[in-house]
C-alpha cells in the first residue's frame, strides 16, 4: 500500500486531520488499533471551542452538531455553594458548544466512510520505520495479514499511550510532566441537567463539575483521591457527595438516576517537545495532555491538526514553511492551554497539602474573580479558546 500521509489513530485528531487533508486533495490512510464500536463509545470530552466548531464546519461535518449541540454563553463558578456566572459571550463575544466527543467521533467516522477515506480498524502491531528518511513506512497486521504502508509523512495521532511518540529517540524528545494526586470520578445518567449551564464547583471537600450531553442526559464529576476505586462508589454515594459539593442552592435541582457509565480518570499535565521528528508529526494527546478542568484536550487536538493539515497541503504545493514551523507553532498554543488548565485545576481542587491558609488563598482568588471584570475576562478568554492565528 502507498499513500501520502499515514495517520496512526482514529481519535478526534486523526479523523479531523483526514478530513482536512481530504478537503485539500491530499491522500491519507488511517490505521486504528481498536474496533469501531470501541472507538465510538469512549466517553470523554463534552465542550467544543468556537475554533473546533469552525473546523468541523470547514470540513463539512457539522450538520448533526448544529442540530443537536447546545451553544453555551456562560458557566457558573461555585465557591462552597455560592455561585457567580461567567458570561463568556459578554466578556469575549464568543461561546462554546456542548457536543460530546462520542458524537464528534461518530460523525467523523460516518463521513470518512461516506467519502471513501481509507480507515482500517483493528490494525494490530503498528510499527513506524525510517521516519527520518524521505520514504517512511508503517507496518501492521490487518485481518491476519502482515501489511506495509509506504508514505511521505506519518501523523502520530494515537493518543497518550500510542506508538508514535515512543518511536522518537529519547535523546531527541524532551518531556515535561505533572501528575496530580487526584482524579475525576465521572457519572453519565439519563436525567435532566441541574442547570442550563455548566457549574465548576470549588468546595472544601473537593472539586465537582455539573455538565451535560443534552437536555435529558447529564454528566457529573467529583474529585477523588488517586487511591479511590470506582467499585467503592455506589450511585447513591456519588449523588450524595456531588450534592454536598454543589451546595444547598443547586442540590435540590439535581435529578438522581441510575448511572449509565461510571469511571475514574487520572489528572495529568504533559508536553513532549518537539512535535516533529523527521517526517513524523505528533498531534493531540500523543504529544500533550491537559487536566480536563479547562476542557482543552479535544480542542488542542483539533488545532494541532489544523496547523498540520495547512503545512502538509502547502508542502504538496511546493512550500515547506508550514511543516517546518509546525512544531513551534503548535507548541506555542499548547503551552498557553497547559498553563490555563494547570491554573484552573490548581484553583478549583483540594490538594493534600492544601492547609487552612491554602484554602483561604483559593477562596480569596475566587472572590477576586467574582468582583473583577478583568479577572473574569482573562478566565473567559482562555476558556472559549485562544485564536488559531
Ligand atoms: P485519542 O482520543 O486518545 O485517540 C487516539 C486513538 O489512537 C488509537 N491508538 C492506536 N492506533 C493504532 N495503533 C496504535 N498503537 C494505537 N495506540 C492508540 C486509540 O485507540 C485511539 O482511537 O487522542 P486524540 O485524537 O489526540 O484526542 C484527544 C482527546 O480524546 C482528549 O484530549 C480529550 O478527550 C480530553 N478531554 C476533554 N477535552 C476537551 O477538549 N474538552 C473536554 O470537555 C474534555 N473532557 C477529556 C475530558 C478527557 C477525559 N478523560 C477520560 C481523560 C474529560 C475526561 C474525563
Ligand atoms: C464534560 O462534559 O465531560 C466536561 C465538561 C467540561 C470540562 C470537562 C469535561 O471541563
Amino acid at each position: 500500500m502507498r499513500t501520502q500521509v499515514a495517520i496512526i489513530g482514529a481519535g478526534p485528531a486523526g479523523l479531523l486531520l483526514a478530513h482536512l487533508l481530504y478537503k485539500a486533495g491530499v491522500e491519507c490512510v488511517i490505521l486504528e488499533r481498536r474496533d469501531r464500536a470501541y472507538v465510538e463509545s469512549r466517553i470523554r470530552a463534552g465542550i467544543l471551542e468556537q475554533v473546533t466548531v469552525d473546523l468541523l464546519r470547514q470540513v463539512g461535518v457539522h450538520e448533526r452538531m448544529d442540530r443537536e449541540g447546545l451553544p453555551h454563553d456562560g458557566f457558573a463558578l461555585s465557591t462552597d455553594g455560592d455561585n457567580t456566572r461567567i458570561d463568556m459571550k459578554a466578556l469575549t463575544g464568543k461561546s462554546v458548544m456542548v457536543y460530546g466527543q462520542t458524537e464528534v467521533t461518530r460523525d467523523l467516522i460516518d463521513a470518512a466512510i461516506h467519502r471513501d477515506i481509507p480507515l482500517l480498524f483493528e490494525a494490530q502491531d503498528v510499527a513506524l520505520h525510517d521516519i527520518t528518511s524521505a520514504r517512511p513506512r508503517v507496518t501492521f497486521r490487518h485481518d491476519g495479514v502482515d501489511r506495509v504502508l509506504e508514505c511521505d509523512f506519518i501523523a502520530g495521532c494515537d493518543g497518550f499511550h500510542g506508538v508514535a511518540r515512543a518511536s522518537i529517540p529519547a535523546d531527541v524528545l524532551r518531556t515535561f510532566e505533572r501528575v496530580y494526586p487526584f482524579g475525576w470520578l465521572g457519572v453519565l445518567a439519563d436525567v435532566p441537567p441541574c442547570d442550563h449551564e455548566l457549574i465548576y464547583a470549588s468546595h472544601e471537600r473537593g472539586f465537582a463539575l455539573a455538565s451535560m450531553r443534552s437536555n435529558t442526559r447529564s454528566r457529573y464529576y467529583v474529585q477523588v483521591a488517586n487511591t479511590e476505586k470506582v467499585e467503592d462508589w455506589s450511585d447513591e454515594r456519588f449523588w450524595d457527595e456531588l450534592c454536598l459539593r454543589l451546595g444547598n442552592e443547586v442540590a435540590p435541582r439535581v435529578t438522581r438516576g441510575p448511572s449509565i457509565e461510571k469511571s475514574i480518570a487520572p489528572l495529568r499535565s504533559f508536553v513532549a517537545e518537539p512535535m516533529r521528528h523527521g517526517n513524523l508529526f505528533l498531534a493531540g494527546d500523543a504529544a500533550h495532555i491537559v487536566p480536563p478542568t479547562g476542557a482543552k484536550g479535544l480542542n488542542l487536538a483539533a488545532t494541532d491538526v489544523a496547523y498540520l493539515a495547512d503545512g502538509l497541503a502547502d508542502h504538496y504545493r511546493g512550500n515547506q514553511a508550514g511543516i517546518d514551523a509546525y512544531s513551534a507553532r503548535a507548541l506555542a498554543r499548547v503551552w498557553k492551554a497547559e498553563r490555563f488548565s494547570w491554573w484552573f485545576t490548581s484553583l478549583m481542587h483540594r490538594f493534600p497539602e492544601t492547609d487552612a491558609f491554602g484554602r483561604r488563598m483559593q477562596i480569596a482568588e475566587l472572590n477576586y474573580l467574582r468582583g473583577s471584570h478583568a479577572a473574569q475576562q482573562s478566565l473567559a478568554e482562555n476558556y472559549v479558546g485562544l485564536p488559531l492565528h
